[in-house]
């Protein structure tokens, strides 16, 4: 890819400005909620006054603590979201009114009951099946029964009206969003993967969601009009890569900035930190909890037995972004995705004819190597 302009502040620089903004948010009054998971419906959150904060820990510092008490055999973003919240080192969780968690995978559901002991954790009681009658009902009764909690622990009234009023301003965050997010599907690339990914998850330590959306809408301006000026009509060897699987901002250096620095571009970020959340809108008429749990539910994460609505996303993606191979994140321990991963292949590989490569690994170092091997081979695969 050629350079591309205005280099970004780096993840660790706004996450750190963000230990700030925290500070500062909760000395002037705002209610923060701390989050784990997409399937939480933000927009009961800030129709609450408040403002999600994401929980989802991607450093390998407070692991060897968590382990003192999580099985070491756990997936690295539980024990590391886990260990962050036991050593007190997180401000995040520190200055977090409450903590919302939700029925996804086992060892979330089961990390939140001891969460619950260091700070209040209020868990949504997630179906794990779309492919149900009565699954979006119960979704819909828990998202009322959500609205209900965060009326108690307030002792506040949270209004319809707030509800869409939320609803419309996420909806307009996530145009945004996927439009920023959509910048590989020109030819060549108008984005590193690796940009994608750094911002966007760094984009969570800022609360104010219309500076947000002000940041993402210049940014995307600036790498359009870069790419119409000096990237529009040339032609690019590196092949075009989309990744798939669990959130990866713990292993973005040795899979995504790896696999870039070694000559390919990945186009589209198929994850939870990534586009997979910001494609389907909420509706905006009609009643507002049907409208969320519709989306929510829809969420296509491998916790869903069965996922088909994974695989058809997944499908238009590859199409879309002009994809020659897949990249599958599993980190370790994660059974949902690892199971998942060989239908995964068997779909990329059978259905769509490309090349796939699944990579198991945690947030340490010690595989870097390894895998910068097999990035290398899997590229030569690709030619
Ligand atoms: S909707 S991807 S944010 S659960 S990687 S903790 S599934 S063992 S992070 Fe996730 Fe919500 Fe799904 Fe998205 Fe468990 Fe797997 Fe770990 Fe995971």
């Amino acid at each position: 890819m050629q350079k591309l302009p205005g280099n970004f502040e780096t993840y660790d620089e706004t996450r750190k400005a963000g230990f700030l903004k925290v500070k500062e948010l909760k000395e002037s009054g705002k209610r923060v909620i701390g989050t784990f998971c997409s399937y939480v419906p933000c927009e009961i959150i800030y129709a609450a006054d408040a403002v999600p904060c994401g929980l989802c820990a991607s450093s390998e510092e407070p692991i060897p603590e968590a382990e003192s008490v999580l099985p070491r055999n756990l997936c690295p973003l539980i024990k590391a979201s886990y260990g962050f919240a036991l050593t007190d080192k997180c401000p995040y969780f520190y200055y977090s009114d409450l903590i919302v968690g939700e029925t996804t995978c086992d060892g979330k559901k089961k990390m939140f009951e001891l969460l619950n002991e260091i700070k209040e954790t209020y868990v949504l009681k997630l179906p794990n099946s779309r492919d149900y009658p009565e699954a979006l009902k119960e979704w819909r009764s828990e998202i009322i029964r959500f609205k209900e909690k965060l009326e108690d622990f307030y002792g506040i009234t949270i209004t319809e009206d707030k509800i869409r009023e939320a609803i419309r301003m996420k909806n307009k965050e996530r145009e945004v969003m996927t439009e920023y997010l959509s910048l590989g599907k020109l030819y060549p690339a108008a984005i590193s993967g690796y940009e994608m990914g750094s911002r966007t998850d760094a984009a969570g330590f800022s609360f104010d969601i219309e500076e947000r959306c002000k940041t993402f809408a210049a940014r995307t301006e600036e790498l359009k009009q870069y790419w119409e000026e000096h990237i529009k009509g040339t032609t690019s060897d590196r092949p075009r890569l989309l990744v798939t699987g669990c959130p990866n901002m713990g292993v973005r250096d040795k899979i995504i900035k790896a696999v870039e620095e070694l000559g390919a571009d990945c186009v589209v970020i198929d994850t939870c930190n990534g586009i997979r959340t910001q494609l389907d809108k909420v509706e905006e008429t009609g009643d507002v909890y049907d409208a969320l749990a519709k989306k929510y539910l829809n969420v296509t994460c491998s916790v869903m037995s069965p996922n088909q609505p994974r695989f058809e996303e997944m499908g238009r993606l590859i199409d879309e972004f002009r994809v020659d191979g897949v990249i599958e994140v599993i980190l370790q321990a994660c059974h949902t995705f690892n199971i998942e991963s060989y239908n995964v292949k068997r779909y990329v590989t059978e259905e769509k004819g490309l090349p796939y490569l699944g990579l198991e690994t945690d947030y340490s170092q010690a595989d870097k190597g390894q895998i910068a091997t097999r990035l290398g081979a899997f590229l030569e695969m690709l030619g």
